[in-house]
């Protein structure tokens, strides 16, 4: 007997059906006992020429917005902050950004995760050269502060620009069942090397997706391999999670001036912001939010 196709719940049962159709039981699965899963391109029903698409629109945007020559992105000798900056905003850059977003297989496990309702709330992109630093293991969901609740309001769906072979390729890093503890990680768990948590490292290769809870601590470790790692970050909402109103630049500076306290309450959020946040000092204080509620 399968319950969904008795059609009692429509937005379960739709969720359900399609999880069936593209085989990804066990992801859903996975995201439930482990916070984080790496779907296979052939479950996605991409090709390899798709993925070199979405890596080549990847790197001309970046070389477009930013000025650099990058060049092939298995030699590419490229590096510094042209590979990083201005790399948000890039759903009008080219179509396989739009096709990327509306991939069924992975808006399934997205709705298993927020509901029909989920939104694409920005997307980024990573170009990382060789490094010997560590990304330090974080929670995605800023604002959630700990007792924020046990279903995900945040999901992150990456798909792989280039092979995840091993951890020279510089890959991300999860700490498997960490969304369970609904908060953000303190300082002294963030150290990859010396964190008490065990952590896995992404496999996959190009053209798969890594879709994690945004409560899932995840991190990255240093790429010792030549070239370029390269990755598309979609990050998804639930709806609830979007403003309703987009006040900066809204608000006659008149009234602002006359009721300084108001900027606090209207003006001084990380979001929303395009291909550049221009208020990194914003960062800090919203992640704090992950592990204090009075933050
Ligand atoms: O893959 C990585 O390097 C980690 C990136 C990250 O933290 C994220 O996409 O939220
Ligand atoms: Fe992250």
């Amino acid at each position: 007997m399968s319950i969904a196709e008795l059609h009692t719940s429509p937005n379960a049962d739709a969720i359900m059906l399609e999880l069936e159709k593209y085989d990804l039981v066990q992801h859903a699965l996975e995201l439930e006992a482990y916070g984080v899963t790496i779907v296979p391109r052939e479950k996605l029903g991409v090709s390899k020429r798709w993925a070199s698409k979405l890596r080549n629109a990847i790197l001309s945007t970046c070389e477009k917005r930013n000025g650099v020559t990058i060049g092939n992105y298995r030699t590419s000798k490229a590096t510094g902050e042209s590979l990083g900056k201005n790399s948000w905003y890039l759903l009008q850059e080219n179509d396989v950004f739009v096709e990327a977003a509306l991939n069924p297989a992975a808006l399934a496990l997205t709705r298993w995760l927020l509901g029909q309702s989920a939104v694409l709330a920005g997307h980024t992109w990573i170009i990382k050269p060789p490094t010997s630093h560590n990304l330090p293991l974080h929670s995605d969901a800023h604002g959630i502060p700990p007792g924020g609740g046990h279903i995900a309001h945040v999901c992150n769906v990456s798909w792989l620009g280039t092979d995840y072979a091993g951890p020279e390729d510089g890959p991300t890093i999860f700490a498997p069942g960490s969304h369970q503890y609904g908060r953000a990680t303190l300082p002294h768990e963030q150290d990859p090397t010396t964190t008490p948590f065990k952590t896995i490292t992404l496999n996959g290769e190009a053209g798969s997706v890594a879709i994690w809870h945004g409560a899932t601590w995840h991190g990255s470790t240093p790429r010792t391999n030549p070239g370029l790692r390269v990755t598309l970050v979609q990050v998804f909402m639930r709806m609830h999670m979007r403003p309703i109103h987009q006040w900066e630049g809204e608000v006659d500076p008149k009234l602002l001036k006359r009721f300084p306290d108001l900027k606090r309450l209207l003006g001084e959020h990380l979001y929303p912001y395009r291909e550049h946040n221009a208020h990194p000092e914003r960062v800090g204080p919203f992640m704090q939010t992950g592990t204090d509620p009075f933050a």
